[in-house]
């Protein structure tokens, strides 16, 4: 059900080399942007129009309006489940007390006396969030995006999900339940990259956001991608992917429901089992079968990402090639199942997060840690991190020198002006010292 590649004996190779001997799906963005283009100015020039009637083609639904009224949201939040609503909650009241801690302050540098240098931390004026309404509807991912947003500060937090055919063309109750409990009111029933296109461009009834988060399918990412530049997104989100670095002390049972746990997202969510153990190996392998014949999306989605090109088992000499091999990887969920699993996590470079030992797992950050879910996929975790207060925030640089601060560093940065060929550069500090150089001290 899932294959092996084998590393062991020769010296393992670097950097890039050794990424394209590991397993990774292939997800082709550049080829599906062309496809989004004309979607996204069709939704540029008509608007709301153009959001009814993609509606109508891609959901099969006819909307009245594409703002999801108040009534609805009220609704759907009385409708819950009682204990979905109790998970929901802790869940957001875990996540705010991580993301509240990753709050910024401002703080000023006195670069010399009379130099002051404050980087002030200001949130996005308006963000528009995602929530896939397809094969995953996530009101995880909803709370996953709404938090840090709110926490970071940000005023104008508005959510947009596909209209469902069988919920009266709402986006999915539980979608619009969590937006509830998470006191996000302006939703819109929108889908895929023509919701993207409602935020980055705006419409008649939705007002352009300055940045756009959250999970979905290629088109999502496609049309994040389109409008980079224009708006700020986080990271266009691949299928999930976890690795678990793992030795002959794992329990087998444990490593193989892991695996499944997140092939259960796509059939192209990828799960990969680094080990030094053939036994370990063996026996987890032993356990997938019937572990996955025990649960519920088998053949749509679990058997052909854990017989996909993206998922391997991949053998090593030991837990330092290991090591070598998952920061290659740069893997969205990082699970440590070693002796000693907090200080081998401790030297890993490369991953979205990590998941230490065998109590911690990717489940668990999926829903209830309090860490945050949306995580970059790829090998992107090389230079990215997950959403964060962080992702939410610009840091502004505030400058306050005074005549005698000036004064003093005026001839280097005339120095410097003049060395970039740009006299007129100098000349903004010249001006002020009747066009000479001040002395320097
Ligand atoms: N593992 C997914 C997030 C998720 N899991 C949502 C369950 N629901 C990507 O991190
Ligand atoms: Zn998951």
């Amino acid at each position: 059900m899932i294959s092996r590649i084998d590393l062991r004996g020769d010296a393992l190779p670097e950097g890039p080399a050794l990424r394209d001997l590991l397993p990774r799906a292939d997800f082709d963005v550049q080829a599906a942007l062309e496809k989004v283009r004309p979607i996204c100015e069709d939704v540029h020039h008509r608007g709301d129009a153009a959001l009814i009637e993609f509606a109508e083609r891609f959901d099969g639904v006819r909307l009245e309006s594409v703002r999801v009224p108040a009534r609805a949201l009220a609704d759907a939040l009385a409708g819950l489940d009682a204990d979905v609503r109790a998970a929901l909650e802790e869940s957001i009241r875990r996540a705010r007390l991580v993301h509240r801690a990753q709050r910024r302050t401002t703080h000023t540098t006195q670069v010399v006396p009379g130099g002051a240098v404050t980087e002030k931390w200001v949130p996005v004026g308006r963000v528009g969030l995602y929530a896939p309404g397809g094969r995953s509807v996530y009101p995880s991912s909803v709370i996953m995006n709404a938090v840090p947003a709110q926490e970071a500060g940000v005023e104008s937090v508005a959510l947009a999900s596909p209209p469902q055919a069988g919920f009266g063309g709402l986006p999915h109750p539980t979608i619009l339940a969590a937006c509830a409990l998470l006191g996000v009111d302006e939703v819109y029933a929108a889908g895929g990259a023509t919701a993207v296109a409602m935020f980055a461009y705006g419409t008649e009834s939705c007002p352009p956001a300055d940045m756009v988060t959250g999970p979905g399918n290629i088109w999502v990412a496609a049309a994040k991608r389109y409008f980079t530049g224009r708006i700020g997104i986080d990271t266009e989100a691949g299928p999930t992917e976890i690795a678990i670095l793992a030795d002959d002390t794992a329990d087998p049972a444990h490593v193989a429901a892991d695996l499944i746990s997140q092939a259960e997202h796509d059939p192209l969510a990828a799960a990969v089992l680094v080990t030094d153990s053939t036994d370990l190996a063996d026996a987890v392998e032993k356990e997938l079968e019937p572990q996955v014949a025990a649960t519920k999306h088998i053949d749509d989605r679990i058997r052909p990402a854990l017989a996909g090109r993206q998922s391997a088992i991949v053998l090593v000499d030991g837990v330092e090639e290991g090591l070598k091999v998952v920061d290659a990887y740069g893997a969205e969920h990082l699970e440590i199942q070693t002796a000693d699993a907090a200080a081998v996590a401790d030297r890993v470079r490369n991953a979205g997060a990590i998941f230490i030992g065998p109590w911690a797992p990717v489940s668990l950050g999926d829903y209830a840690a309090g860490s945050n879910h949306v995580l970059p996929t790829g090998g992107c975790a090389c230079h990215s991190s997950g959403l964060s207060v962080q992702s939410f925030l610009r840091g502004i640089h505030i400058v306050d020198y005074t005549r005698e601060a000036l004064a003093e560093v005026a001839h280097h940065v005339v120095t410097l002006a003049e060395a970039e060929d740009l006299p007129a550069h100098g000349a903004a500090v010249k001006a002020r010292f009747g066009w000479k150089v001040p002395e320097s001290k």
